[in-house]
């Protein structure tokens, strides 16, 4: 990413959109940074920068928006996660895949136009060897999710060979950040449990104590973003999806390490349909490809990333 660039971001106002967006107005400066969402947003994305509504399934729409600016990146990030789109299949296979295929085709006619897409640790199954899971493994998954972003990875990687599509992908885990709500996925509870703990001082739980899953720390998730963005193109040798870890913990975990700072703390456990998708999912993440290819490392783990997350929260909220 050079300082010449602009950025189209889809998606802004999800999870990671809205710490994106923030995160490269201050590196490229805001008039460089459009943001998009499929409904109007108020707060910092539209007041920084261009902001316009648009829906990823319009190509036609995000076709002009990259003309207007002459955007020389887009970030798609709009996307149903694991758990809203248990409740609404056939919608999620249209919003993951159409959106994909959008962008592709506009970066086959342009291919000055590098594409940023999120892939996740939902590609991987029951059948996938759940610990330090390998970047190449059997891939079963059993969410619509999963499926989307699997199919799309394969599409991505389709792209990148026979359309010379300059396409990088990260499989994201569960994502962390106080400056962003999380956005219907299983590992939500990630996030939902700093703000319980802080506004109740309890929280219930919606998996079990010793639900594992592989998590990271959201400024983490931006540098493993950029860096990937940033890397020489033959740096990038995977076109389908990376692995990258940060840390993995548990429910319970995680629970202690938020007692360390906020000794009455106490949390319940009341599982749901999310468990059964958990469960499916990896413990740990085998990432070695990244470090090796394009210098992945992260900089957070839990206790790190607890102790920064209640500072910023607690100043959020006063209390
Ligand atoms: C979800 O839980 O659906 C997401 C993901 C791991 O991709 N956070």
């Amino acid at each position: 990413m050079t300082k010449k660039d602009t950025v189209l971001i889809l998606g802004a106002a999800g999870q990671i959109g809205t710490d994106l967006v923030l995160r490269l107005r201050e590196d490229l400066g805001g008039s460089q940074v459009i943001a998009t969402d499929v409904r109007d947003q108020k707060g910092p994305i539209v007041e920084g920068g261009p902001f316009h509504v648009v829906d990823v399934m319009d190509g036609a729409a995000v076709a002009a928006i990259i003309n207007k600016y002459n955007v020389t990146q887009v970030y798609h990030l709009a996307a149903l996660l694991s758990a809203t789109a248990e409740k609404n299949p056939m919608f999620a296979w249209k919003l993951n895949m159409e959106g994909l295929f959008n962008i592709l085709d506009i970066a086959k006619a342009n291919t000055a136009v590098k594409i940023f897409w999120p892939s996740s640790i939902a590609v991987f199954g029951p059948t996938t060897p759940r610990d330090h899971t390998p970047q190449n493994t059997i891939m079963e998954p059993s969410t619509v999710y999963g499926i989307s972003k699997q199919a799309g990875e394969r599409w991505c990687e389709y792209y990148f060979r026979k359309h010379k599509v300059d396409v990088r992908s990260i499989r994201y885990p569960g994502l962390i950040s106080y400056k962003s709500a999380p956005g219907g996925g299983t590992t939500d509870y990630a996030v939902d449990i700093f703000h319980k703990a802080l506004e109740a001082g309890t929280y219930e739980c919606f998996l079990e104590k010793n639900t594992t899953l592989p998590m990271m720390y959201m400024p983490d998730a931006l540098d493993a973003t950029i860096s990937l963005m940033h890397a020489a193109a033959d740096k990038v040798k995977i076109r389908s999806s990376y692995n990258v870890a940060g840390m993995s913990f548990d429910p319970e975990t995680i629970s202690n390490e938020i007692r360390k700072h906020l000794p009455d703390f106490t949390i319940t456990y009341k599982p749901d349909f999310r468990q059964a998708i958990a469960e499916s999912w990896p413990a740990s993440i085998d990432d070695s490809m990244a470090r090796e290819h394009w210098g992945w490392k992260e900089k957070f783990n839990l206790a790190t990333m607890t102790t920064d997350m209640l500072m910023n929260l607690k100043a959020q909220k006063v209390i």
